[in-house]
């Protein structure tokens, strides 16, 4: 096992409900659309991958009264803003890291274990999380970061993970992907990256049957890991050792997928 590669929003922090979703609703004000998206319908929203995306989904089944030639120019306007809004939220100290995260990050520093970031949000979205990180310059120990920009389609396509194996130079088979969304885990897959999946709120009923494992979050001391499914955990927390052991553990069933 080489590398880590980490997704970024629902894996390192939970940005969605407390993040994009109120940064979004803030651009609804400021541009006086009088939309508002509440805890559950983001949750259904969330089933479309990247912010642009969602907006134009949402006009499109909620037939909103914008007419279809305005839409992708609004959806751009909606998302330049709520990307501001969510700048501004992270440095307001909105969004904690989820248990686990930064430990497992230390120790795989420690030990000179690639880490890298695959993920569908926009990049100045993982800038801004990364300078909140407890540690600084957090952001120097990821070998290269994929976000929206770095490829067109996204998750669950595998696009953004295969630019991160190319970037990394190594083959899937020697990394092990931490998602939370069945998107997320399908894409790694599909890149033929073994993956642990920490589940949220808004994805802890999906499908993860092809999961490595499935656990609750990272654990952290005083906090154990609850886990889910697939190879068993065992201990408390998901360290390096049990990503290791899980790892020698999918290379040996030979599974397809690696
Ligand atoms: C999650 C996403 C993103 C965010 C919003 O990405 O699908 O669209 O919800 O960010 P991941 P943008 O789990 O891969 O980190 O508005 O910048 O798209
Ligand atoms: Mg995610």
């Amino acid at each position: 096992m080489r590398a880590l590669i980490f997704d970024v929003d629902g894996t390192l922090a939970d940005t969605e409900r407390d993040g994009h979703r109120i940064a979004f609703n803030e651009a609804f004000v400021e541009l006086g659309l009088g939309w508002d998206w509440d805890v559950a319908l983001y949750g259904e929203l969330l089933a479309v991958t990247g912010g642009r995306e969602r907006l134009l989904h949402f006009m499109q089944s909620n037939d909103v009264d914008v007419p279809i030639e305005q839409r992708e120019e609004l959806a751009k306007s909606v998302h330049r803003i709520k990307t501001e809004a969510y700048a501004r939220l992270m440095r307001d100290g909105a969004i904690v890291w989820r248990p686990g995260v930064m430990r497992l990050l230390e120790e795989a520093h420690a030990r000179g274990v690639t880490l890298a970031i695959a993920t569908t949000t926009t990049r100045a979205n993982v800038d801004v999380l990364l300078e909140q990180a407890p540690v600084d310059g957090l952001a120097s120990w990821f070998a290269t970061i994929a976000a929206a920009e770095d490829c067109a389609i996204k998750k669950p396509d595998p696009g953004v993970y295969r630019c991160v194996l190319e970037r990394l130079a190594l083959p899937g088979s020697a990394c092990i992907a931490i998602e939370d969304s069945q998107a997320g885990l399908e894409a790694a897959r599909a890149a033929g990256i073994a993956t642990l999946v920490t589940v949220n709120d808004y994805t802890s009923t999906q499908d993860f049957s092809n999961a490595l494992s499935i656990v609750s979050d990272l654990g952290d001391r005083g906090s154990p890991s609850r886990h889910l499914g697939g190879l068993p955990l065992d201990g408390d927390c998901v360290d390096l050792p049990q990503l290791e052991r899980w790892h020698a553990r999918a290379m040996a069933a030979a599974d397809p997928a690696l």
